[in-house]
């Protein structure tokens, strides 16, 4: 059986990390090994959350994967409590990760041109840091202007303009300078009525778009890495992974418009477990 360890927090409601994670590799025939990062009640959105920083937890939790020395066939690593995770990550990796392990970094730290409250400047440093050592990662818009040090309302406002996958492909290309196979920037406003998945290597860049909602739903970006992350681990190409994880994800949220779910609740991705 193919595994991966995903690196996520576990939130009670807003149907993100790992609570989104978990159904999408169980369904797609990974198991999901999971190294909570922190226990919410709820995921941030929401006025009031409570929050456990599982950080000192972590370093005892993965002595004993050591002695169990299972070998996973990815990690994927998503949101993150403080800048010590970042380091446990990195050790947990060098010990971890084979020639044959996929590392998926999503760098979770900002979405709609804002970084998280929650997210230090030394925070977004270290998910950067980390960033630049991954096979492949899904930054939103938001996120690639961070890793990049871009302003984000410059970048925003070449929104459905013929500058905007330049402009991308610029970006991308200092993250694949450094050594990353994949940079796949999620919810790009390329295309009137669209949103769109842009995928940059060194040598090629595909685009998969999808119906446009005008909504920013909680957990979609979560559903969307893992979704690509047990794509790629059971064999598919890029493409065909980002595919299958954008059908979902619209489907979803097209049914989530229907019911008038609220967008820190999540999408209704239960029923479309199956598209992938
Ligand atoms: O979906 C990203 C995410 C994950 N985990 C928590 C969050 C968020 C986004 O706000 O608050 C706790």
């Amino acid at each position: 059986m193919k595994k991966a360890a995903v690196f996520n927090d576990m939130s009670g409601f807003g149907k993100c990390s790992l609570t989104a994670a978990i159904p999408v590799f169980s369904v797609m025939g990974v198991q999901a090994c999971p190294v909570p990062t922190a226990i919410l009640s709820n995921q941030t959105g929401y006025p009031e959350y409570y929050c456990s920083d599982f950080t000192d937890s972590l370093p005892l939790y993965i002595e004993r994967w050591k002695k169990q020395n299972p070998h996973f066939d990815g990690i994927l690593t998503g949101y993150m409590a403080n800048e010590k995770q970042i380091e446990i990550i990195g050790d947990f990796c060098s010990y971890f990760k084979k020639d044959d392990t996929l590392l998926v970094v999503d760098p979770v730290m900002a979405d709609n041109g804002s970084v998280y409250d929650t997210y230090s400047a030394e925070l977004c440093r270290g998910v950067r840091e980390l960033s630049l050592k991954a096979d492949i990662i899904t930054p939103n818009l938001t996120e690639l202007c961070v890793l990049t040090n871009t302003d984000f309302s410059e970048v925003n406002a070449l929104a459905y303009g013929e500058g905007m996958i330049d402009r991308l492909r610029d970006m991308a290309g200092e993250i694949l300078a450094h050594g990353v196979k994949t940079v796949i920037v999620t919810s790009v406003p390329l295309y009137e009525g669209k949103i769109s998945n842009c995928i940059f290597e060194r040598d090629s860049q595909l685009v998969v778009s999808s119906k446009s909602y005008h909504g920013s739903y909680s957990g979609t970006g979560d559903l969307f890495a893992s979704a690509v992350t047990a794509g790629v681990i059971k064999g598919r190409s890029v493409f065909d992974a980002v595919s299958a994880a954008a059908r979902f994800i619209e489907a979803a949220v097209g049914a989530s418009v229907c019911e008038m779910t609220r967008p820190e609740e999540g999408i209704c991705f239960e029923p479309f477990l199956k598209l992938l």
